[in-house]
């Protein structure tokens, strides 16, 4: 139950946010194939916060998500009416690493902007 709430919080969120109406700027991360964003349609803003997002959550700033950053980032981005229990934490982590291996679809155990996009549609 909690991870749905969760989970149904961060699109809400996340939805919200992309329909906000502002389109930020960004550059391409420094391991961030340029020729990946190049392919986005114009006007991907979906992307752009995706890839807004991902700098953000990039601890070590190689430019990609690992699913460590990726799970840290999530979970703290969630508010709870009472502090989960140990177990119920443990769910939610689960199913945010889940999450993470479901977009990471060349396997290579990280997330680009590219992929990352799929959390915010
Ligand atoms: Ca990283
Ligand atoms: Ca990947």
């Amino acid at each position: 139950m909690l991870r749905t709430i969760a989970l149904t919080l961060m699109t809400l969120i996340a939805t919200t946010l992309v329909g906000c109406g502002a389109t930020p700027m960004i550059a391409a991360g420094p391991t961030e194939p340029a020729a990946a964003l190049a392919k986005a349609p114009q006007g991907d803003r979906v992307l752009v916060f995706a890839t807004m997002e991902l700098k953000k959550f990039d601890s070590n700033r190689d430019g990609f998500l690992s699913q460590a950053e990726y799970v840290a980032a999530r979970f703290a981005d969630l508010r709870f009416v009472t502090a989960p229990t140990a177990a119920e934490t443990a769910t939610i982590k689960a199913g945010l690493a889940k999450k993470f291996t479901g977009m990471d679809l060349n396997r290579d155990k990280k997330l680009t902007p590219v992929e990352f996009r799929a959390d915010f549609v």
